[in-house]
């Protein structure tokens, strides 16, 4: 059976794991602690980085985009549209919540593992107003949820998912009703969602 290697507060992973327990795919999660470099993850890719997925066959693909096109594969092609359209759509989606969370994981990171007297303030303000851009875009084209969810929906809830749990403070859902909205719709389609999200 497939190993996927994670993290229960990654939001990439927290995709991963969502999408593959949407298409109802047999693949065994492996809890990893990336800080310690496990021989696990490293020997299966170079970049140390979750989601990893490790194939019967023994090769690995990384990252959680390479992966998910993986899993439209394994299920059929029913994680992503066929129409042209509406699959590039639904990739724009996974791109805008994946890079989003990008700029969270930034501003974790510049925390985390710099010391105090060296965390740039200007580059987390630069990481803020990316991550404000793109809730608002989110909120102001807020997804639609379709009786067949897509790549690009897993994506935001994640990265929904992440920002309460790393980001409570900011409150995302002040002024973004449409985006709370699609979050609720989303939760209703996908009940494993509670389970599944990112979890501290
Ligand atoms: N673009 C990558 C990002 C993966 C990523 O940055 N994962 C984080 C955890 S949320 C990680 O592995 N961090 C450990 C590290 O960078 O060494 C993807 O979509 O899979």
């Amino acid at each position: 059976m497939p190993r996927l290697l994670y993290s229960p507060a990654s939001p990439y992973s927290a995709k991963v794991r969502m999408a593959a327990a949407w298409l109802e795919l047999p693949i065994e999660a492996e809890k990893v602690n990336t800080s310690d470099e496990p021989t696990e993850l490293i020997g299966n890719n170079p970049l140390g980085k979750i989601p990893t997925l490790v194939l019967d066959d023994g090769s690995a693909l990384f990252d959680s985009r390479v992966i998910m096109q993986e899993l439209d594969r394994m299920s059929g092609h029913k994680l992503y549209p066929r129409n042209a359209k509406k699959r590039i759509e639904a990739e724009f989606l996974e791109a805008l919540g994946d890079g989003i969370c990008d700029t969270l994981i930034a501003q974790i990171y510049e925390k985390r593992f710099r010391p105090e007297d060296k965390v740039h303030q200007p580059w987390l303000d630069t990481q803020a107003r990316k991550m404000t851009r793109g809730l608002d875009w989110l909120n102001e084209n807020a997804p639609r949820v379709t009786t067949k969810l897509t790549g690009g929906q897993f994506a935001v809830a994640a990265m929904l998912g992440y920002l309460d749990l790393r980001f409570g403070d900011l409150n995302w859902r002040r002024g973004r009703p449409k985006l709370k909205r699609f979050e609720a719709r989303f939760a209703e389609a996908f009940p494993d969602y509670e389970t599944l999200k990112p979890q501290g």
